[in-house]
């Protein structure tokens, strides 16, 4: 401690550059990714990595899923975007697997999951005041502390993340924020009639992999019905298996009125999110009231029904279930002073670190790449632990390996 790494030239190269030319808004790894593979990732050195952030989520059928990708480079030589002033041939066959895949009437496509947040924000508010019957310019949506949705202005207004909000105000109002994995703290919120919704992620993610207590999402969701207020899930990186389950709602048999699906919807080639709900919600919007030019886009459309069906069909649910369990159970014989606690479900994880340093979590994020691991640390000292769904027993076991003697390395 700390970790010293060496940089090669070419990676310097890359880093410079980007330093140079690009915006400081990210402070990444220092490694230069050309390839991608399954589980691995190359850096221009061609030396191997084990992906341990599947692109937060996004690439949970792993890198280059031959079936994505034929049927991205099949519709790319076919026809990639019409807007939706025109109809499309892909567009209609999409919604329609989508609805089917997850049970819903209807399915508004975006493109990032920030958009997928903003399209459930629109809708409640709008069904806040055409069926709820709530006055004009008065609907509320209840959110939680700690949350991440993304960046817009809108979506930072409800951030507690000082480094998210500070000096970008001011800020969208009609939001009030109650402590996560709190039902007591929603019950109170709902007294308010004026409330129309409120957005959840079933597991916080940016938080550092916060796993609400058993019951919490089947008991706020039943408060919901009782109040009349919509129960909006943002799934964005917990849905589409990475938990262990399709959706990580489906733990709890929770159906949401407003399901949020984004990142690995498109298997990591490029930005695709889509808002679900039935007509009663949906319907509400009319042409013209919302929309985005690549929002439905054939090629997106065409990738979306790939990357869903490999989930189901390699089923990626059962194995992401079965490799978190063994994941969890290596990482706790590597039994060190320096891992406090260890928690996750499916392959969603993520450990805390304990030590004197405070940056000893990138510490042993660097020696991990060392080693041949990509993870990255969140809020200082939790790294999160979240290959892609893909990955085998034999696999995890030498990862756990690769973390054990990092650990040793750095600490
Ligand atoms: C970045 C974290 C992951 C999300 C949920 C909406 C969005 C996200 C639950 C917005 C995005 C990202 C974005 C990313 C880091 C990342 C993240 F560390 F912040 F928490 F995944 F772990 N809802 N999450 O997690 O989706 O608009 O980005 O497509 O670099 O900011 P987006």
């Amino acid at each position: 401690m700390p970790v010293t790494i060496s940089l090669t030239e070419k990676t310097t190269y890359y880093l410079t550059l980007e330093e140079k030319y690009g915006a400081h808004n990210y402070h990444p790894i220092p490694v230069v990714l050309n390839r991608g593979k399954g589980v691995f990732v190359w850096d221009v050195d061609d030396k191997r990595y084990y992906d341990f952030l599947s692109g937060y989520s996004a690439v949970n059928q792993g890198h280059c899923h031959p079936r994505i990708i034929n049927a991205l480079l099949s519709q790319a030589q076919q026809l990639t975007l019409t807007s939706r002033a025109f109809h499309n041939n892909i567009l209609g066959a999409y919604e329609q697997f989508i609805t089917q895949y997850f049970g819903y009437d209807k399915v508004l496509p975006m493109n990032t999951g920030v958009e997928a947040v903003e399209t459930a924000l629109k809708l409640c508010r709008r069904w806040g005041y055409r069926v709820k019957g709530i006055p004009e310019n008065k609907v509320k949506i209840i959110v939680c502390a700690n949350n991440f949705h993304g960046r817009t202005l809108s979506v930072i207004s409800f951030s507690s993340d000082p480094s998210s909000a500070k000096q970008f105000g001011p800020f969208t109002p009609g939001f009030e924020i109650i402590p996560y994995n709190n039902v007591a703290a929603l019950a109170t919120a709902l007294e308010d009639k004026n409330v129309a919704g409120f957005l959840v992620e079933p597991i916080q993610g940016e938080a550092g992999v916060v796993i609400p207590d058993e019951g919490y999402l089947k008991k706020t969701k039943q408060l919901c019905e009782e109040n009349n207020v919509l129960f909006i899930a943002d799934e964005i990186q917990t849905g589409l298996c990475r938990t262990g389950k399709l959706l990580c709602c489906d733990h709890e048999d929770v159906k949401p009125d407003i399901l949020l699906l984004g990142k690995a919807l498109s298997g990591g080639t490029l930005p695709v999110s889509a808002v679900l709900a039935n007509n009663d919600i949906m319907l509400t919007i009319q042409p013209g009231e919302h929309g985005s030019t690549y929002g439905g886009n054939p090629l997106a459309c065409s990738v979306a029904i790939a990357a869903l069906s490999v989930l189901k069909e390699e089923r990626m649910a059962e194995n992401a279930d079965e490799m978190g369990t063994l994941l969890r159970s290596e990482l706790k014989k590597i039994n060190s002073p320096h891992i406090h606690t260890i928690r996750g479900r499916g392959l969603l994880n993520a450990i805390v670190i304990q030590h004197t340093h405070t940056d000893a979590a990138w510490q042993l994020c660097l020696e991990l790449k060392e080693n041949g691991l990509l993870a990255k640390p969140t809020h200082g000292d939790k790294i999160r632990f979240a290959p892609p769904l893909i990955i085998t027993a034999a696999q995890i076991k030498e990862c756990a390996g690769i973390i054990a003697k990092s650990i040793a390395a750095a600490f």
